[in-house]
């Protein structure tokens, strides 16, 4: 490649010579070009797998991975965006830094919006973009684009890796920083001319985990509030997984008898079906208690922003924040107490600390009347889940589904009305299998989402659950299952329509634009298009049928299930 050599200065035979050097020498300098460095790197940061879509300036980070020893494994996709999604998903799932390497210009453009959700979840992941070389810079190369300008708001950090010499020590910043509380991306972009130079350096080997102590003196405050209340619940979302801390978060919960609900990617921490797992009566619970305790989710627009009590002009509750670091504590809630740290010392510490009082709370009153709420809302939803209607009313896909479901399936939900239903009926026996797109709430996540669970659980179910306007946004990614043979499980709800904005706009307006799709679209004809397998299913007798077809199928399969668009989801927010 002719264009290549002048740009880098490099000639192929000089390349050949240099390949076999890369074991460190006696002065513990390891010689490569840009790309073995950084995949050096990532590996000894624990990543096997490079999501990427192919581009010149990248070329060397797939030569550093096809040279590496084992091999790094490249999976690459249909677009930039399934890429991070997939490297976000891997990250949550396997909780170690996913990486996606996306070309210059519009490949970096292209990861914007799954960089900004893996930002809003906290989700560690690192994005190495490449980048029009030095020596053009400013004259007017293909794709010259600033990127760390765009990325900043919406990374740790984002910065331009100027020399090769440096690549290593950046790429370990840029792992140890995206994996550190609270977690999150970091992209840094190496211009084309270094990436494809070499330089002997020090390959660095990843500092051990930190993990942050909590102020003993907050943490001893939480247990004497605890002992105080009469109606605790505590909150467990996301990063009580992210950060380790589920096995030290279940105990505090069944020692102390404290009623829980989950989110995110806490759902499972506290097992579907457990006593003290209260989410299915969260109104009264949150509603009605004198004490909130949240841990490792922000009090955003999914609970309250942090406001709970109150309920039928009862009092408003007290509300205490606990966050894996100091930044994630909520600026704008009135809480009654806060601790941030290593999310593991924080619990058991708060576990220790109720132990010491002298006042033993009885919550017994408490549990019982939650444990009733759940009763009555699983008598409610036994209905719906078996409800017969035609067509089809969306829970009855979950009526069919839950039954099939093991204990470690990993469900993924990506759209609108449809994944709220798989919230409302879907509760994780284990933490770790539950993937939606947090409070950034992008849609298109799904096929890459369900790229890494196959990657990350390959004995596992994996469960797409699709809205079919969602689908629309990443389907083109089947092929990349197909190629790769990766077997996942799709099921579309569709209702031939944007559902959760088509509902809200004919409340508010009293009519709908732009919020109807075609319908009855075969969604299951794409995928068997793309090397798959599928079907659509009219009547709900039949879903059962088609979903053990979908999960004894060897290819991917995509149940493509027409519902009634006017069976929405009972919301009674809009998110702001
Ligand atoms: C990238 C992106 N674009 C638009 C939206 C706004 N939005 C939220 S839910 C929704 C409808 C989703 O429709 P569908 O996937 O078919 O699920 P349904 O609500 O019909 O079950 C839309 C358009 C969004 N969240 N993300
Ligand atoms: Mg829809």
């Amino acid at each position: 490649m002719p264009a290549m050599t002048d740009v880098t200065g490099i000639t192929q035979a000089e390349q050949n010579d240099q390949d076999d050097l890369t074991e460190p020498g006696a002065d513990g300098l390891t010689d490569g070009h840009g790309g073995e460095h950084a995949v050096a790197v990532a590996a000894a940061h624990g990543v096997d797998t490079m999501f990427t879509l192919s581009g010149a300036h990248v070329f060397p980070m797939y030569d550093g991975a096809v040279n590496a020893e084992p091999k790094m494994r490249l999976l690459d996709v249909r677009h930039e965006q399934t890429a991070v999604f997939a490297a976000e998903a891997l990250g949550k799932l396997t909780r170690t830094p996913g990486l996606a390497v996306l070309t210059a210009g519009p490949g970096v453009t292209n990861g914007v919006s799954a960089i900004s959700q893996a930002s809003f979840s906290g989700s560690p992941l690192v994005v190495v973009g490449g980048r029009a070389p030095a020596n053009r810079w400013g004259m007017g190369s293909l794709q010259e684009f600033d990127h760390p300008a765009v990325l900043g708001p919406v990374t740790k950090s984002a910065r331009t890796v100027h020399q090769v010499a440096d690549i290593a020590a950046a790429t370990d910043e840029a792992f140890t920083l995206a994996g550190s509380s609270h977690r999150g991306p970091t992209f840094l972009d190496i211009p084309m001319d270094e990436l494809f130079n070499r330089a002997a350096v020090e390959r660095p080997t990843p500092a051990p985990r930190r993990r942050v102590e909590p102020d003993p003196e907050a943490v001893a405050e939480i247990g004497a509030l605890l002992a105080e209340a009469r109606r605790p619940v505590v909150v467990l979302g996301t990063d009580v997984w992210a950060d380790g801390a589920e096995e030290a978060a279940l105990r505090l919960v069944e020692q102390a008898g404290l009623p829980a609900i989950t989110n995110g990617m806490g759902r499972g921490v506290v097992p579907g079906g457990h006593p003290l797992l209260m989410t299915k009566a969260r109104g009264t619970a949150l509603g009605t208690s004198d004490l909130v305790v949240v841990v490792g989710t922000p009090l955003d627009f999914r609970l309250g922003y942090g406001v709970f009590g109150g309920k039928d002009g009862g009092p408003a509750a007290k509300v205490v924040h606990i966050a894996d670091s100091e930044g994630q504590v909520s600026r704008h809630a009135d809480l009654a107490a806060s601790a941030s740290g290593d999310l593991t010392l924080v619990l058991e510490g708060v576990l220790s600390a109720l132990e010491q009082q002298l006042r033993k709370p009885d919550w017994s009153p408490w549990v019982t009347q939650l444990q009733a709420g759940v009763a009555a809302a699983v008598e409610r939803d036994t209905a719906l889940l078996a409800a017969e209607a035609d067509p089809i009313h969306p829970a009855r896909i979950y009526g069919e589904l839950l039954p099939r479901l093991a204990d470690d399936a990993v469900v993924i939900g990506d759209g609108g009305d449809f994944v709220s239903f798989a919230g409302k009926y879907v509760e994780p026996k284990q933490p770790g299998g539950w993937l939606d797109p947090g409070p950034y709430g992008c849609l298109g996540a799904g096929l890459g989402a369900a790229i890494a669970a196959r990657i990350a659980r390959p004995s596992s179910q994996v469960v797409l659950l699709l809205g079919d306007g969602a689908a629309g946004m990443s389907l083109m990614d089947v092929d990349t299952l197909v190629r790769h043979k990766l077997p996942v499980v799709m099921v579309v709800g569709n209702n031939s329509a944007w559902g959760l904005e088509k509902g809200p706009m004919q409340m508010l307006y009293g009519y709908d634009v732009v919020a109807d799709l075609a319908p009855q679209t075969r969604y299951d004809e794409v995928v068997k298009a793309l090397g798959g397998g599928g079907e659509t299913v009219t009547d709900p007798r039949q879903i059962g049928a088609a979903l053990d077809r979908a999960f004894a199928a060897d290819v991917p399969y995509l149940v493509n299930v027409i519902t009634d668009v006017e069976a929405a989801y009972p919301r009674n927010t809009f998110g702001v």
